[in-house]
């Protein structure tokens, strides 16, 4: 192997398979950025192009499953992949390469985020994949995140409070999910819901100004990613990414005319200092010190 020189160890290598959102607050873009604010490197494979800007999604042009299908190939030929995050997959062919990928190689988590709709309503993914998800995908993953939306779909049960939440979340595991996190970011309090089969939890958490945010979901399952690969138990790291990305939602700033990114970095956020402090040139910078 060339390493070029480079002999320090590389971080955690995390995958997003996912989908692009040329703003930036969804999808595969969001997930890198989480990987980033972990200390994680992410690779992605792209299920789809979308065309949306804060505002919606104007159009869906998802991979053709071959091109996916090289684009997971390639990357776990080279890299050692230390866990999985499935976010959007567009359409039942290319869940389908998923389900053949992650059958043809065994990694350590999977954490599937059974992406339906955008946060504007467009659809993510066909009729055939949401089917698919559910009787094949779903039992392949280490841990399944939807949100409340997402677990009514896929159980049939109405979701209407926590205790809703909880029979979601044991059916789900009946249909074969390993671990469930049920999403309470859409409920009036945003309580989620962390199943392992055996144990069943409650993540408190106050509602902070999600009405009009974008990408809460794909951040939440990434920060979960990061924090299972860097060897947490599913309750702790299920409360560290909450913790997360609620943060991140309380420092979101608009970009645009639409929906609102979370700040991904915001732990890297220094406070200004004064005026003029870091401007100091240092000796033999200052023109006055150069002799002419
Ligand atoms: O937030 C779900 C989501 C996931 N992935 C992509 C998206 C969206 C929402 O718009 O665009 C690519």
């Amino acid at each position: 192997m060339s390493t070029n020189g480079h002999t320090a160890a590389a971080p955690p290598i995390l995958l997003t398979v996912s989908g692009f959102d040329p703003s930036c607050g969804a999808g595969t873009v969001a997930d890198l950025k989480t990987f980033a604010a972990h200390g994680c490197y992410g690779v992605a494979a792209i299920t789809s192009m979308t065309v949306q800007n804060t505002q919606g999604v104007e159009a869906v042009n998802n991979t053709p499953s071959a091109e996916l299908r090289g684009q997971l190939e390639i990357l776990v030929k080279d890299c050692e992949i230390a866990a999985v995050k499935i976010g959007m997959l567009g359409n039942r062919g290319n869940a389908v390469v998923v389900g053949e990928f992650l059958d043809a190689h065994k990694f350590a988590h999977v954490i599937l985020d059974p992406v339906m709709k955008s946060s504007s309503g467009t659809e993510l993914l066909d009729a055939g994949g949401v089917k698919y998800v559910a009787t094949e995908l779903m039992k392949r993953a280490s841990v399944f995140t939807p949100n409340v939306p997402e677990a009514e779909v896929l159980t049939g049960l109405e979701i209407k409070d926590v205790s809703a939440m909880e029979a979601a979340a044991r059916k789900l595991v009946e249909m074969g999910a390993q671990a469930v996190i049920v999403k309470g970011g859409h409920m009036e309090r945003a309580v989620d819901v962390v199943f392992d089969g055996s144990e069943l939890v409650q993540l408190g958490g106050d509602r902070v100004k999600t009405e009009n945010m974008h990408g809460t979901g794909c951040t939440f399952a990434s920060a979960l990613t990061a924090q299972l690969a860097a060897g947490r138990g599913l309750i702790e790291a299920a409360t560290l990414a909450k913790a997360y990305v609620t943060k991140a939602i309380e420092k979101g700033y608009p970009i645009g005319k639409g929906r609102v990114p979370l700040d991904h970095f915001y732990r890297l956020k220094i406070e200004p200092l004064a005026r003029g402090t870091h401007e100091l040139p240092t000796h033999g910078m200052h023109p006055a010190e150069s002799g002419h």
